[in-house]
């Protein structure tokens, strides 16, 4: 069974929940409820034929998407991977536009040109999904260098998957980012697998935060189950990015609850493996800790469940009622041209 080792590199715990502004927690549990229920949903109308293609659904992987958004300020910006739906959802992105994209509408966030693969919404400092396996690094990369040469307090955190880690991008960037102290979070979600292959047979080594050093950088690790672990090593990265002291790699470890995408068949990993991650679910796990603190009761943590139900059923709705981009647009964004008043 996969499970990840216990590490000796430097970990970060949380706070006290008291430590924390309940409106925080609350704004916590929302996304991570928001996200959970968008994967669920939009599973639903890819069966249902609204949503074409693969999409690759990062159940048990909310807490390293919202918890890393939310220790950011809004002018910083994130690169995602093919995995990216929680890391939208983290930064802000509205779900309508979303769906619609997914579903290849005109009224999605890239017009439904992009889909689930390619989403992006700069005004929210999302600059993109990636169908490419560590793409976003060194795009996230550049952006913080273009902060640094700015003189600007910004930082881009870049997503990515333990497989990512054994790309040839990663360690190009990673070496820049190192060398130019640059401000940038390299925020690994290790879910223990890339596509079917195990953690164990695709790197000689567990912990990947263990990379940051040959960079010059420090390497953390956290539980990437508990959103407040994360939020806690994203804070104290952003913090160091800001002062000028350069980049940090964090590594979440965790786990997809689903296939690699919906629809595979699964036949890499055992029944008792997943139900050891299942009682591991991130998104209860915070549900319980915040009940038994006391910090809210359930009345109003079902009321959020349900908020987030019915913003679900608008976006859909929202999709459907969209136009299909017709084949006069095709060559829309390929040459200089506007569209809706924006500039390709
Ligand atoms: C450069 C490149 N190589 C291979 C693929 C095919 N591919 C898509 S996802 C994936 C696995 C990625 O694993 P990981 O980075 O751990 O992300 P996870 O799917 O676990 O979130 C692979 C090999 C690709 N999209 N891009
Ligand atoms: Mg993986």
């Amino acid at each position: 069974m996969s499970e990840h080792p216990v590490s000796a590199l430097e970990t970060i715990s949380s706070q006290p929940l008291s430590a924390y502004d309940p409106s925080l927690l609350l704004e916590m549990f929302r996304r991570m409820t928001l996200v959970r229920e968008f994967e669920l949903r939009a599973i639903e109308e890819r069966r249902n034929g609204l949503i074409p293609g693969f999409i690759h659904p990062c159940v048990g992987q909310e807490a390293t998407a919202v918890g890393a958004c939310l220790a950011l300020k809004q002018d910083d910006v994130i690169t995602s991977t093919h995995r990216g739906h929680g890391h939208l959802i983290g930064k802000g992105g509205d779900p309508r536009y979303m769906m619609a994209e997914l579903a290849g509408r005109s009224t999605g966030y890239c017009l439904g040109r992009g889909g689930s693969l390619h989403i992006a919404d700069f005004d929210l400092g999302m600059l993109g999904a990636n169908g490419i396996v560590a793409g976003g690094i060194p795009i996230a990369v550049g952006a913080g260098l273009a902060f640094h040469l700015r003189g600007e307090k910004r930082v881009a955190l870049a997503f990515f998957g333990d497989g990512a880690v054994n790309q040839g991008a990663f360690h190009e960037a990673a070496n820049m980012a190192g060398l130019w102290k640059l401000p940038v979070i390299f925020m690994c979600e290790n879910n223990l697998y890339g596509e079917g292959t195990p953690q164990h047979k695709q790197a000689p080594i567990a912990d990947l935060a263990r990379r940051a050093e040959g960079y010059g950088f420090p390497g953390v690790i956290v539980d990437g189950n508990d959103v407040l672990e994360v939020y806690e090593a994203v804070r104290m990265a952003a913090e160091r990015a800001r002062a000028g002291l350069g980049p940090t790699f964090i590594e979440g470890k965790t786990y997809r609850q689903r296939g690699h995408y919906e629809g595979d068949p699964m036949v890499y990993r055992t029944q008792e493996e997943m139900e050891y991650w299942k009682a591991r679910d991130p998104v209860v796990l915070f549900r319980r800790r915040l009940l038994e603190a006391g910090v809210f009761d359930a009345q109003t943590l079902d009321k959020v469940h349900q908020d987030v139900l019915h913003q679900l059923d608008e976006a859909v709705a929202f999709a459907k009622s969209a136009p299909i981009p017709g084949p006069e647009e095709a060559l829309l964004g390929v040459y200089g041209d506007t569209h809706n008043g924006l500039v390709f």
